[in-house]
């Protein structure tokens, strides 16, 4: 894997302290987006696969158009969860977007916060906050870096959505020449940009299927009536 940032002291202190502790708990902000379900989840699977013991919380429910992600089924709401003694926010710029999750947070004897918005508040013990990173899953990919030295396909995709989210697919000024470089390792490792493109913007959730087949229906119904 390539290296992106150039700072990593603070994300190879992150690595040991998952390395060296066991029973984590990854919290999304409220009404999540790509970047924060994308950057926990990859955390998440990463360290499943090292056999930690680790649990995902959110107060809010995963978008529809997100729940094809890997590992996403197993996001949990915060009453559902039980209280560890490690604590990583992912994307939060403040406590405040930990909403109902803030009960973990505040019961753990470690806290981590890892993040890109530059408002960040600096609320936990560790906070890794880069700035100029265009998402979390730029930062978070430096973590699975360092700390396993490979990424899976599944891993991949849940930080290449991240990124694609919140870049407008790599629209927007924040969108950098690492950005590419990181979405391009990405994809090296099994992400796959076009159906990441159709499913997260271009499909069309089941409820909304039904609503509109509904309004046809009756539409229909209406127009042969005359
Ligand atoms: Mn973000």
């Amino acid at each position: 894997m390539m290296q992106i940032l150039k700072k990593t002291e603070g994300l190879e202190k992150i690595s040991d302290f998952i390395r060296n502790n066991d029973g984590f708990t990854l919290i999304c902000h409220v009404a999540p987006d790509g970047d924060t379900l994308g950057s926990a989840l990859a955390l998440y699977g990463m360290m499943k696969m090292h056999g930690k013991r680790v649990q995902i919380v959110c107060q809010d429910r995963v978008p529809q158009n997100l729940l094809f992600l890997p590992w996403s089924h197993e996001v949990l709401c915060p009453d559902k969860a039980v209280c560890e003694d490690n604590v990583i926010a992912v994307d939060c710029a403040d406590i405040g977007r930990l909403g109902k999750a803030v009960r973990l947070f505040d019961a753990a004897k470690n806290t981590v916060s890892i993040d890109h918005h530059g408002t960040n508040g600096m609320y936990a013990m560790l906070n890794e906050v880069h700035p100029h990173c265009a998402a979390t899953a730029e930062i978070v990919y430096e973590l699975v870096r360092i700390f396993a030295g490979n990424i899976s396909a599944d891993v991949a995709t849940c930080l290449y959505v991240g990124l694609m989210t919140d870049t407008g697919s790599f629209a927007f000024g924040n969108t950098t020449a690492d950005t590419f470089a990181v979405a391009s390792a990405l994809v090296r490792s099994g992400a796959n940009p076009c159906t990441s493109n159709t499913l997260v913007y271009r499909t069309v959730p089941l409820s909304r299927q039904n609503c509109l087949q509904r309004l046809f229906r009756a539409w229909i119904y209406m127009t042969a009536e005359g």
